[in-house]
């Protein structure tokens, strides 16, 4: 039995669909995204689970030979949204960005075959070669020093572009003279006060056109290039990813690929510990170039639980953390503390609460027994639905709708939470 809510959850998938891959919303983000899709699969998979499986079959469409699987997949060209396929220039077919996005997929995977069956298995199985591709490149390119902490070498490749948790790599960037005029669109679709600065756009083309320069050299990209950070978001889903693809390894009896895995994750926890602050008590993103760190405690952090990252005595001081943010604000998870500086509860990553943010923090609190956690963050990213609608992310203080109207993501994470939990139970 679905509801009217679940039934315009069903039809925004639907009408999002573009033939086996879905953009996020019409207009303003008109490409296959990476996690986007891994997301949208979860939402698929309640209603048709060919079609779940298809979403991130296509992604790897547009993996790489060294096994980057990247950020958005430009299938026809879309004057409405910048920067396109002209300016990253990738030089693959089809053409692609030139890094990555938070590495969900093996995640869903496992998902899909632990709730599934032998048809789900056989897809997982074939996929299986490329997830791996995939891990060892970011284990590989992303950690060249084998510290066992990834970085990211754009802010876009956290997946939480605007977040102030960039701005200590981001001031460090200077923008060349010759970057050029360009015209951004998000700003046609989103009031410009909700999106990122003017400046932080020239920020972001720098990288980008660096990237573009050195051929998408990953190498120099990382050890040359504008911006070189540790995501606690990218961190954390690495993690979590890691031990998931450790459990299908294991059903396909791949001694190999046991092995390979086993040395990530006896390096994970170590990179997670180089982003614990003493200051933010907690763990916070970190800038590899410098060894700053950002000063306080975002729905990023939060995912530590769902990474199985810290001590107890850590994850006690982020408890802790999660209560206090809890009790201050309407609609949870905030993206930036709202008892730090820098919070607008409107502005892109800098405040606003996302729904797929919230199911991997819910998924984490429970695993880590913290029901009482995890039931109000599943019950705001329900509340905030039926209050506003399938919007792009919502305000923590009001619940009001923000960016992108009939968001992918937003409506397969509702779909999702419905189906595993039931509306009733966390209403
Ligand atoms: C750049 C598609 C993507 C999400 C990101 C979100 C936003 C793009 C942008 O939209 O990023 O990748 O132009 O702002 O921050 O998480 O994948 O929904």
């Amino acid at each position: 039995m679905t509801n009217d809510l679940e039934n315009r959850a069903i039809a925004i998938l639907k009408a999002n669909d573009r033939g086996g891959y879905t953009v996020p919303t019409a207009g303003l983000y008109p490409y296959q995204w990476n996690w986007d899709s891994a997301f949208a699969a979860l939402g698929f998979a309640t209603f048709d689970r060919d079609r779940a499986w298809r979403e991130i079959e296509t992604l790897f469409d547009g993996q790489w030979e060294d096994g980057m699987v990247p950020h958005i997949i430009f299938r026809k060209n879309d004057p409405g949204y910048f920067p396109g396929p002209d300016i990253w220039g990738s030089r693959t077919e089809p053409p692609t960005s030139g890094h990555s996005q938070p590495p969900v997929v093996a995640s869903v995977a496992r998902w899909l075959v632990e709730t599934g069956g032998r048809e789900d298995e056989r897809r997982a199985h074939e996929m299986f070669p490329k997830l791996m591709a995939w891990h060892e490149w970011w284990h590989c390119y992303r950690d060249p020093d084998e510290t066992g902490l990834v970085g990211i070498v754009h802010p876009w490749e956290s997946g939480r572009d605007n977040c102030p948790d960039w701005d200590i790599g981001m001031n460090n960037i200077v923008v060349p003279d010759d970057l050029g005029t360009y015209h951004r669109r998000d700003t046609d679709w989103v009031d410009p006060s909700e999106r990122p600065t003017q400046e932080t756009y020239d920020r972001y083309l720098t990288i980008v056109k660096f990237g573009r320069e050195c051929g998408w050299d990953h190498d120099i990209v990382v050890r040359e290039g504008p911006f070189f950070m540790a995501d606690p978001c990218v961190q954390f889903v690495l993690m979590r990813a890691d031990r998931d693809l450790m459990a299908l390894a294991e059903r396909f009896d791949d001694a190999r690929a046991r092995g390979r895995i086993a040395d990530w994750v006896a390096r994970d926890e170590a990179g997670a510990q180089a982003m614990w602050s003493d200051e933010a008590c907690g763990f916070v993103a970190t800038d590899l170039r410098t060894g700053s760190k950002s000063p306080a405690i975002t729905n990023a952090s939060m995912l530590a639980f769902y990474g199985g990252a810290g001590t107890e005595e850590q994850r006690a001081e982020m408890v802790r953390h999660a209560r206090e943010i809890l009790d201050g604000c309407r609609y949870v998870f905030p993206s930036w503390d709202p008892r730090h500086e820098g919070f607008e509860q409107r502005r892109y990553w800098r405040g606003p609460v996302w729904s797929v943010m919230n199911w991997m923090m819910a998924a984490g609190f429970e695993r880590h027994g913290l029901a009482d956690l995890a039931m109000r963050v599943r019950r705001d990213t329900l509340a905030m639905v039926r209050q506003s609608g399938f919007f792009e992310y919502f305000d923590p203080l009001t619940g009001e709708g923000l960016g992108g109207p009939n968001f992918t993501w937003t409506a397969a994470i509702h779909l999702a939470l419905v189906s595993e939990h039931g509306a009733a139970e966390v209403a």
